[in-house]
């Protein structure tokens, strides 16, 4: 096998690396202007006082063959939660063997399930008056759990739609989505995340709120009316309801939004922010020496919405909050508190201990460290500048992103254009940041092929991170798999993280393109195989229900499913009728879903055991048409047929 440069040059395998590093990072660096962004930098190498990076490959730290092997029969011990970017679907794989173990549809069409086909999928989707989808596509970014007592409940998780700014939430029973929230006045919602308790009240340990980031400004409202008025142009956060999914309240930030964190008290949440210049073009973006992570002070923003001290904007009736600077001058009433940061930071998270906040300067190369305990005493109005509420600021390398935690006090960053993950102490760089110039936060450095975007920790944004794995999910494949013409699949590599030294683990392909990610521990997770049937409101509860019946122009087709049999044989229709059919599965074996498909009229579902979907569609094609069983179920599944008669 032989590796090649980005002309398609064979050279050594270390070669290619480096050659393909310095290619796209010029790229990369020319083309989205960094180069300027990154003047502060001075070099395009690590912080000199790094200690030189360990080969990957290095006999001593060289993962044993097998040592990681999750052999045939036996199971994972973690879940991966995954956003899969513009796809807007969610994927579970397992940790270690990188199987992918489900993908669930959310946000985009998936004829397998019938998700965007059934009529209970469509309804959750949100259609428009004339019953057809309000949207098809999305882009999930970011998967996040709910919480009791600060770690993983199996509730439910969350995840964002970049595209169509709409929430969505996972019922983590079944693992499929139950809901999805329009949210209103925003563009580019990106960042997420639920509150871990309740700001006031001790009896609520758990997640009631989810924040969500708009990253884009645009006018308020937007309705053409304001489009060339740059003062109207303006971005909201946002608070949704865990168990309702309805839209709370929203603040109104200047600059924009990109991540969300929340802190363990559920008083306080965080967004970086990297276009506090309010700029349209790159350059204006990247204007400002500093942006900054602005917290919210969650009980105050919610006093003032139950005062009246609030506006809605257009045809918006959620009430929305001035957390301007402007209006939030004096730090004991203050909503909103804003700690600058240098340039462009992407990425904000929080350690498990709860005490420090890591919002990396994307165009700077360092991290910074926020103290919890000090945003607090700047909204006691006990410290003076929000920027003193960061406690250090070490230099860890280029492109810093995001940053995991093992529990143990260490930090790990996703270094973009360096192509690694850096291990740095927290400790130590706050005493670094203190003046003790002897300490050297960076511990330990680890190439990842390439350019990694998040990276992740087991249970590492719950007070259980055990520091085991860590993934790197990376932007760039290049070489790493077989090719497959000119999009390439995206590399997910498994980092160990219990030494002193990161050990790469081995790689596993995702297909475009995953973003960020939960890791969980398998026995966390609770999932019903078998669903029951009474959850299901229009079941087709007896066999002997099969049925057919006319009101009009409308049939319902009511039917059900046990292999290798449909309770129905034959569905006869008239020509231009409206045809509902709605069948349910009576079978209980565990795995034995069955598929619904009808020949030429585009309709495809699955109905898993004790499950009932329906479907409503136009009889628009006279004649005979084959209804068969898509899923594999019987050792007579192909047998499994019925049809459906559309008279003249
Ligand atoms: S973002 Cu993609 S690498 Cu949307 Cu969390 Cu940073
Ligand atoms: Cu039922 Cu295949
Ligand atoms: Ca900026």
């Amino acid at each position: 096998h032989k590796e090649t440069d980005i002309s398609g040059t064979p050279v050594l395998p270390d070669q290619g690396r480096r050659n393909f590093l310095e290619t796209t990072a010029k790229a990369t660096l020319a083309g989205a202007g960094l180069a300027m962004g990154l003047a502060a930098c001075k070099s395009d190498k690590p912080a000199a006082t790094a200690p030189a990076k360990a080969a990957e490959g290095d006999g001593a730290r060289a993962v044993a063959p097998g040592e990681f092997d999750v052999h045939p029969g036996k199971l994972d011990s973690y879940y991966i939660f995954s956003s899969a970017g513009h796809n807007g679907e969610v994927r579970i794989y397992g940790l270690p063997s990188g199987r992918t173990l489900k993908r669930i549809p959310v946000f985009n069409l998936d004829p397998m399930v019938g998700w965007g086909i059934t009529n209970e999928s469509k309804k959750i989707m949100g259609t428009k008056p004339d019953g057809t989808l309000k949207y098809t596509t999305g882009d999930t970014h970011h998967v996040h759990g709910s919480y009791t007592d600060g770690t993983y409940d199996s509730k439910y998780l969350w995840t964002n739609d970049k595209l169509n700014g709409r929430i969505a939430r996972i019922r983590m029973d079944r693992m499929e989505c139950d809901a999805i929230t329009e949210i209103p006045n925003v563009q580019g919602f990106h960042g997420i995340f639920p509150d871990k308790r309740d700001p006031v009240d001790s009896n609520i340990n758990h997640t009631t709120r989810v924040f969500c980031g708009a990253e884009f400004h645009s006018p308020q409202p937007n309705d053409g009316r304001d489009v060339n008025d740059p003062t109207k142009w303006f971005a909201l956060f946002t608070c949704v309801d865990a168990e309702s999914m309805d839209v709370r309240w929203q603040v109104k930030v200047d600059g924009n939004m990109d991540l969300v964190a929340t802190s363990y008290d559920g008083k306080l949440a965080a967004t970086n922010q990297y276009n506090t210049e309010n700029g349209y073009l790159l350059a204006d973006m990247m204007s400002a020496e500093r942006d900054a992570c602005v917290f919210f002070n969650i009980e105050r923003v919610e006093a003032a919405i139950k005062a009246g001290k609030s506006f809605t904007i257009g045809d918006s009736k959620v009430p929305v909050v001035d957390g301007t600077h402007a209006a939030n001058q004096d730090p004991k009433t203050a909503l909103t508190c804003y700690v600058p940061v240098p340039k462009n930071p992407h990425g904000v998270n929080l350690s498990p201990d709860g005490k420090y906040f890591v919002c990396s300067g994307k165009l700077s190369p360092t991290a910074t460290v926020i103290a919890t305990e000090l945003v607090h005493k700047w909204f006691a109005g006990e410290l003076k500048d929000p920027r003193d509420a960061v406690v250090a600021e070490p230099e860890i390398g280029l492109g810093p992103l995001h940053t995991a935690f093992d529990g143990r006090g260490n930090a790990y960053t996703s270094l973009f254009l360096d192509s690694q993950i850096v291990k740095w102490n927290v400790e130590k760089a706050i005493a670094q940041y203190k003046g003790d110039k002897s300490v050297q936060p960076v511990v330990d450095r680890i190439d990842v092929h390439y350019q990694p975007g998040h990276t992740y920790a087991s249970m590492g944004e719950t007070k259980e991170a055990d520091g085991k794995f860590l993934n790197a999910g990376n932007k760039f494949s290049k070489d790493r798999f077989l090719p497959v013409g000119p999009l390439h699949v995206e590399t997910e590599q498994l980092i160990d993280i219990t030494g002193d030294k990161m050990r790469l683990i081995h790689d596993h392909t995702a297909y475009p393109e995953p973003h960020d990610a939960i890791i969980v521990r398998a026995d966390v997770v609770k999932t019903k195989q078998v669903s029951d049937m009474n959850d299901f409101p229009n079941a087709v509860k007896s066999m002997d229900d099969n049925r057919v019946e006319r009101h009009g122009n409308k049939v319902f087709v009511y039917m059900t499913s046990q292999a290798p049999n449909y309770g129905l044989a034959e569905i006869k229709v008239k020509h231009g009728d409206e045809v509902t059919i709605t069948v349910t599965n009576h079978d209980k074996v565990e795995d034995l879903t069955h598929g619904f498909g009808i020949e030429k009229y585009n309709v495809n579902f699955i109905i898993n055991p004790q499950e009932t979907h329906s479907v409503t569609f136009k009889a628009d094609k006279p004649g005979a048409f084959w209804i068969y069983c898509t899923h594999f179920c019987h050792a007579l599944h192909l047998e499994m047929r019925s049809r459906f008669i559309v008279e003249k």
